[in-house]
This record gives C-alpha cells, sequence and structure tokens, in this order.
C-alpha cells in the first residue's frame, strides 16, 4: 500500500511532458496503462518506478494454452530482403551461427543444433508494442543466463548487446536493428532465446531461426534474427550510441511495462 502511495507520488512529479517515444513507427497508439506508463515517465525514472514496485526482480504473467493468440502477428522486419540472411533463409538456416564475444573469457559460436540441446524453458507471455497491440505466445528457446555461462563475461562486462541480421528503415536510410539489456535482465529466468514459438520453428516474421525473448520490457527490446551477442561496458559506440534501434530514435532504453 505505501509502495502504491509513493509511486502516485513520484509519478505526479514527474510528468516531464511527452518523451521522444511519439515518434516516427509509432501510428496506431493506445493508451493502455502500460503504455501511458512508458509515455509519461522518463528512462531513469521508468526504471526507478519499476524497482520501487517491484517490477524488476518479479517474473512477467505467464498465460495457459487457452490464452494463446490464434495469430501472432509480425510486426517491423517481416521478411528481411539483406542478402546473407535470405541465402541463410534458402538453406532453412542450416548454417545459422550465434556468436558470443566482446568482454567475454570464452568467445563462443553455437550451432542452432547446439543451442537445441542445452536447458530449454517454455514459456506462455503477453508481447506488447509500443505501436498498440499485444498477442500472447509460447516461447520455447535457451535462457539467455545458459549461453552467457559458456562465454563467461568479463568482470567489465555491464551490457549485452543483441545484433540482428536484418537492416530497418525507409527508402535508403535502413540501418542494422541491434538492441541492449544489463545483465540484470540478460540473467532473469524469463531471458532466453528463443528458436520456437508455439511448438514450431520460428518463423521468418518472428526472427527465424532465433530470437530474444526478454519478457519484461515492451516489444522493439526483443530481437529478431538474432546472430550475434556482443558483452560491452558501453553502448555509446554502436549505431547513434543509445543502444538500439529505436532507443536512437527516440524511444526508451528501459522499455519495463
Ligand atoms: N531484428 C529485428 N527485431 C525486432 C524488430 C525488427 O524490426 N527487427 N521489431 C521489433 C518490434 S517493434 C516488435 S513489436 C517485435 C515484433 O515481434 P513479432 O514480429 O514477433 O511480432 O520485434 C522487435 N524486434
Ligand atoms: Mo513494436
Amino acid at each position: 500500500m505505501e509502495a502504491n502511495v509513493n509511486k502516485r507520488q513520484f509519478l505526479g512529479r514527474t510528468l516531464t511532458g511527452v518523451s521522444a517515444l511519439a515518434l516516427a513507427g509509432c501510428d496506431r497508439l493506445n493508451m493502455s496503462p502500460w503504455f501511458s506508463k512508458v509515455l509519461a515517465v522518463g528512462e531513469s525514472i521508468n526504471k526507478g518506478v519499476h524497482q520501487l514496485a517491484g517490477g524488476r526482480v518479479s517474473m512477467a504473467q505467464e498465460f495457459s494454452e487457452a490464452d494463446l493468440s490464434p495469430v501472432f502477428r509480425g510486426n517491423g522486419s517481416i521478411n528481411p530482403d539483406d542478402g546473407a540472411y535470405r541465402a541463410m533463409a534458402a538453406e532453412n538456416f542450416a548454417n545459422w551461427t550465434l556468436k558470443v564475444d566482446g568482454l567475454v573469457e570464452q568467445p563462443t559460436v553455437f550451432t542452432l543444433a547446439q543451442l537445441r540441446l542445452m536447458p530449454r524453458r517454455t514459456q506462455i507471455t503477453r508481447h506488447d508494442c509500443v505501436e498498440g497491440w499485444s498477442a500472447i505466445g509460447k516461447w520455447t528457446g535457451v535462457p539467455l543466463a545458459q549461453v552467457l555461462a559458456l562465454a563467461k563475461p568479463t568482470a567489465q562486462a555491464r551490457y549485452v548487446v543483441l545484433h540482428c541480421a536484418d537492416t530497418y528503415g525507409t527508402g535508403g536510410s535502413k540501418t542494422p536493428y541491434y538492441e541492449s539489456i544489463d545483465l540484470e535482465d540478460a540473467y532473469h529466468a524469463q531471458t532466453i532465446v528463443a528458436y520456437g514459438l508455439n511448438g514450431k520453428p520460428l518463423p521468418v516474421a518472428n526472427g527465424a531461426p532465433l530470437r530474444l525473448r526478454v519478457e519484461r520490457q515492451l516489444g522493439y527490446k526483443h530481437a529478431k534474427f538474432l546472430a550475434r551477442i556482443e558483452l560491452v561496458e558501453s553502448f555509446a559506440h554502436l549505431g547513434r550510441g543509445k543502444g538500439g534501434y529505436w532507443e536512437d530514435r527516440g524511444y526508451q532504453w528501459y522499455a519495463g511495462i
């Protein structure tokens, strides 16, 4: 109860106007509670509220088979036209690898077969996109913690950068999609490198053959077409320096739901 009061006051003090979230790409905004919250508060404040409310230590809600959306729509890149990706897709991703490098003791390259042999987790969760839609899907994959346990991040590592195989954007201005999360979210039990959706291999539209699920954050953090994981101390040197494709265009880095 007390936490709720604090939270309201905290929010009340910090309504600093509309953040840059209302930028390109968000053409179908709705005002569901999670969206208003994201819109109204700044990044560090949002993170503070989340921690105050116990958000980051908790699990995202999980659902039952009966709750599954009949169709899990694809959004953003749904059929990358990048040459290297198309070539991989043409051979049904037989030669896809996931590289893990950067600030690690043991740089590692995983094949899909290796990832499928590792401990797995299946979870039915709701995906919330800032464009104003949600869908419930059943995801299967390797906990990111398992992948990191083999690569062994060094003491300097602070963030996990997700490098994707697609470029995104309009006309001639396509740039590589990428994302980043901190180690707290990286080691969270529901953060997985997913290779399955609803009991089948990931469809291309949903990020085949690998995509991140980071269930306590908004849709744009869930990097699809995942090809490389880089451990870094800072993401200032990547893209425009804000930690992700949409962050570079004004979205918050910490996109807690
Ligand atoms: N590589 C890559 N990852 C991406 C995107 C993208 O365009 N490229 N779009 C993001 C956005 S905004 C959302 S809502 C989800 C959509 O996931 P879905 O296609 O499975 O619905 O993927 C996210 N991850
Ligand atoms: Mo999204």
